[in-house]
């Protein structure tokens, strides 16, 4: 039998503006193991104009609704009180973290007005040593770090601290470039770029619930996500199959599709995104990778159809919808700490290799706190058991992050290369080829602690250290600093087709 989601047109917006007959899940079982899915947050939709694939219920609620003045007067003390308190406690906290904290609790959106993206240059390791420029700007002056690797730091300071964090790089003789000069501009125009890529033409509208939204135009919210998910299940019930595995601690399934012809024999790649909440691109990639797969699945050639692929789109999904409503910066998980008001653990510090080593943080208000342990963390937990069970034939371990246009392998958590480096660089080197050859962009394969640095507690060491997986890459998607995170939609496609080249090129190797 011939399976097919049929694309519309055959020109890049056609073929990928999936048009798949929507039909809700009640007739399935999807659950493998007998876990109860207890009722979620309201996940507000963040672009009205997607076809709603949620009831009207959940498309009213796009914005969170401002609190009523007696209400709000409330939550400013309660939000004052918790931060005397926490200062009280000896928590090193900033006024941004502070506020930060407060919107929390009031679930307002925070906004980035004349915040500032900064690139520094020649930090020198001795330097660090003495200063950790990083820890400083984060912690002092409300800094939000992008990105750190060997050859600079990007980083974002709010309107209020620009001057002061400014004269401390004077002090250290540092010199920052702006990257952006406002960075809620960035988010307004990704925002506006999404909903022009995806207004509806006249008479082009289809109706309500009828039909999957599913596209590459814009970013989506989870259930968007998952009903694309559920969608690909339906349509290939023969060879696909929809695990929940878990729950995240405010209540959000953890999905992963199973795409096999012959799960008992065949060799096995795992594929995740979403793992830190503001690379939205990486969601948006792994849902391209899981279209190309399904959209041709007959006509594959046979190291991909001859493949168990495990796909898991949303590894964070409470970051993802804190991120896409309330933070757009947002990085960790949701979950609370014992012994702080701060929340989230970085799910990519949390794996239990190198956990208490280098680059990460024991304070729970740092977007690299590794937990209070190793997999600490439900995401962490429920993906290491799902994966240790399937070990036998696990060839690959493919994570996509942003942003650096890189493709990285073991060792992250030691300044040591795996023993097979040079099969890996080679297998990288043709990915970067190949990527450049079909979209022109310009990405780098290399071991991962030379480019990025040391850090303990990634999926992509784990797989390797605990597992014996042999192609393990995590791939860091566009841009090279221009948007960082905040990539507008219209470069998801492209983006997209390159993170499914490595995908491909991978899947080669394997054989
Ligand atoms: O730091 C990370 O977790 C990744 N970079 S990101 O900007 N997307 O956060 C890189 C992960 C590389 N691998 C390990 N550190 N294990
Ligand atoms: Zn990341």
């Amino acid at each position: 039998m011939r399976h097919s989601i049929r694309p519309t047109n055959s020109v890049w917006s056609g073929l990928l503006c999936i048009q798949i007959t929507f039909k809700e899940e009640q007739n399935h079982s999807e659950h493998e193991s007998p876990i109860t899915n207890p009722k979620s947050k309201p996940r507000p939709q963040r672009n009205p104009t997607i076809e709603p694939l949620t009831t009207d219920r959940d498309a009213a609620m796009t914005l969170p609704r401002p609190a009523p003045a007696p209400l709000l007067l409330l939550l400013q003390l309660i939000a004052t009180a918790a931060i005397t308190s926490a200062l009280a406690s000896g928590q090193i906290m900033n006024n941004t973290q502070a506020m930060a904290m407060a919107l929390d609790v009031n679930e307002i959106p925070q906004r980035y007005d004349e915040a500032q993206l900064w690139r520094i240059y020649n930090i020198s390791e001795a330097m660090q040593r003495q200063v950790p420029v990083g820890q400083v700007l984060e912690q002092k002056f409300g800094g939000n770090i992008w990105k750190e690797n060997s050859k600079f730091l990007d980083i974002s300071i709010g309107k209020e601290q620009l001057k002061a964090a400014r004269s401390f790089l004077d002090a250290q003789r540092l010199d920052a470039q702006v990257l952006s000069e406002n960075v809620q501009a960035l988010i307004d125009e990704e925002h506006l770029d999404g909903i022009n890529a995806t207004a509806p033409e006249q008479g082009q509208r289809s109706k309500k619930a009828a039909r999957s939204s599913m596209h590459w135009k814009d970013y989506h919210d989870l259930e968007t996500i998952y009903a694309f998910m559920r969608e690909i299940r339906s349509k290939f019930p023969n060879i696909v199959r929809l695990y929940t595995i878990g729950q995240t601690a405010e209540g959000r399934d953890l999905k992963v599709l199973r795409i096999s012809e012959n799960p008992r024999e065949y060799k096995k790649i795992w594929i995740d995104g979403g793992i830190h909440a503001r690379e939205w691109i990486s969601p948006a990639t792994v849902t391209f990778i899981l279209y190309q797969l399904m959209s041709n699945w007959e006509n594959q050639p046979a190291h991909i159809r001859g493949l168990t692929w495990y796909i898991m789109p949303v590894m964070n999904p409470d970051g993802y919808e804190y991120s896409r409503t309330t933070n757009r910066l947002w990085r960790k998980n949701r979950s609370p700490s014992r012994r702080s008001n701060c929340l989230g653990v970085d799910l990519n510090r949390n794996f239990d290799i190198g956990w208490a080593g280098y680059g990460s943080s024991t304070n729970p208000c740092s977007d690299t706190y590794r937990g209070s342990s190793p997999a600490s963390e439900a995401e962490t937990k429920v993906v290491a058991e799902f994966l240790a069970k399937r070990k036998y034939n696990l060839e690959a371990y493919l994570t996509y992050h942003s942003y650096g246009q890189m493709i990285v392998y073991p060792w992250a958590y030691k300044a040591v290369k795996v023993k097979d480096a040079s099969v890996l660089q080679r297998v990288g080197n043709t990915a970067v080829q190949r990527i450049s050859q079909k979209t022109g962009s310009t990405y780098q394969s290399a071991v991962t602690h030379e480019v990025l640095g040391i850090a303990g507690g990634g999926s992509d060491d784990w797989s390797r250290a605990a597992l014996g997986v042999k192609y393990v890459y995590t791939v860091e998607l566009r841009d090279r600093g221009t948007y960082g995170f905040v990539l507008p939609p219209k470069f998801i496609k492209d983006t997209a087709l390159e993170g499914w080249t490595v995908a491909e090129t991978v899947a080669q190797a394997i054989g």
